[in-house]
């Protein structure tokens, strides 16, 4: 759609709802009166910044159903949301609102060449959790045939993977390097021993130089999907040209903010992910603040498709580790390490304080052909691996060698920062 009509839509969406939500809830009528705002102050689609932002706090506050907008009846769904602090957030669907998911699942599972002819496994967990039956949904409105692996029992998976003849797998991208790891070990080559040429894989920040790994070690082209169970789970995906994530434009009204001063940021400029719902029913969510860091891009994609895209999500703004005084992104870290040949898939970050001085210690797991009992051997490799965490995050940092599959893997997200300053 040319980008105009696009907006035009988009502003029609956000009035109805915004007119909607001020007249029958309590709780964004409360909001918008606090911030003086009324609904025919929205004379367009850039008027939304008047609105108020919401926040994650608002969802615990209103924990369970506070926010919901329909009557129980209507509700035919939950998914829960772990968060690690504070109340889980609880998210209702009606019917229309699972219908909506999976279509935009399915626009987004098309977009990467993914229909009738793939088998694909379903490797992200099954349950409260929004990955196994977002993606399990999708797949089916694509007329793709599904293998509901879930997590876990990872040998039987890659059997599975074989003898069905799997060509897509949606998982996470620290899980899709276990089952890597696991096949080997099977004496299977993921390449060779299999017809799998896709991955979906996202739930979690991961890089390009992972994505450069993922794709040289298993032979498969990665696509990065986003979402979160606030959205209603995994909905966005990247295109076959891989340059940012089509936000679809009839689904979700997107701004990035300045995380400071809240200020709308121009397309290009880094900031934190605001988004408007414009067709969630029982969990409508206004400027709803994600915290994820990305920005929009300006350039048109060359698939052809008008939505707004989003660069790769750098982080969260809460995930951003200061140490001494100076911002770091696990992202950075992993990125660097990514780069240097010994480095094996895992590594993990300790951050500790040592009297009034934070300390970062990254373990970092080493290939089997890097790994030697050599004492100077290690040491060299140790400095060399600090010098370029120097290099690139610009603080000291510790680096503590580890023996190949020693530090823990993960079936889901992974944890890969032990913050010990804040326990
Ligand atoms: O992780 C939904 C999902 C499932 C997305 C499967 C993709 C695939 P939550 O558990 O609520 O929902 O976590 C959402 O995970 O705010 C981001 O910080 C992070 N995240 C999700 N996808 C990506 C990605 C699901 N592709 C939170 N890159 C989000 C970076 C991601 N971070």
């Amino acid at each position: 759609m040319p980008k105009k009509e696009m907006e035009k839509m988009q502003y029609e969406s956000v009035k109805k709802l915004v007119s909607h939500l001020y007249e029958f809830n309590q709780f964004y009528h409360n909001r918008m009166k606090e911030a003086n705002v009324r609904p025919e102050d929205i004379q367009c689609l850039s008027d939304v910044s008047k609105l108020p932002f919401m926040y994650k706090q608002d969802l615990r506050d209103n924990y369970p159903t506070g926010l919901f907008t329909v009557p129980q009846k209507d509700v035919i769904r939950y998914h829960v949301s772990s968060g690690t602090t504070g109340k889980p957030t609880l998210v209702g669907y009606t019917n229309g609102d699972l219908d909506y998911w999976s279509e935009a699942l399915a626009r987004s599972l098309t977009s990467v060449g993914i229909g009738k002819d793939d088998t694909m496994q379903v490797s992200y967990g099954y349950g409260l959790f929004t990955g196994g039956l977002g993606l399990h949904y999708g797949a089916e409105r694509v007329g793709a045939t599904v293998l509901p692996s879930g997590t876990g029992s990872t040998e039987r998976q890659i059997e599975l993977m074989v003898d069905l003849g799997v060509t897509v797998i949606a998982c996470t991208p620290s899980y899709l390097i276990h089952i890597g790891e696991v096949a080997e070990k099977m004496g299977i080559d993921i390449r060779r021993d299999t017809k799998l040429r896709k991955a979906v894989v996202g739930a979690e920040p991961w890089t390009e130089s992972m994505r450069a790994h993922i794709e040289s070690s298993m032979g498969v082209k990665a696509y990065d999907i986003y979402g979160t169970s606030e959205m209603a789970g995994p909905m966005f995906t990247e295109c076959e040209e891989r340059k940012g994530i089509h936000m679809q434009s009839d689904m979700v009204y997107v701004e990035i903010i300045d995380p400071e001063t809240g200020e709308v940021l121009e397309p290009g400029q880094k900031g934190e992910m605001v988004v408007t719902m414009l067709k969630k029913e029982a969990f409508p969510l206004i400027r709803y603040r994600i915290k994820d860091l990305t920005c929009l891009l300006n350039d048109e994609c060359p698939c052809g498709r008008t939505s707004p895209r989003i660069e790769r999500i750098k982080g969260r703004s809460d995930d951003m580790l200061i140490i001494r005084g100076i911002n770091v992104f696990p992202s950075q870290v992993e990125h660097t390490l990514m780069q240097i040949p010994e480095v094996g898939n895992q590594y993990m970050i300790i951050v500790n304080r040592k009297g009034s001085l934070d300390e970062m210690i990254v373990q970092v797991e080493l290939k089997n052909e890097a790994f030697s009992d050599k004492m100077t051997d290690m040491m060299m490799l140790k400095s060399k691996i600090e010098a370029e965490m120097k290099k690139y995050l610009n603080i000291a940092v510790k680096v503590d060698l580890k023996e190949p599959e020693t530090l823990p893997r993960f079936e889901g997200k992974a944890k890969r920062v032990i913050d010990n300053r804040v326990l």
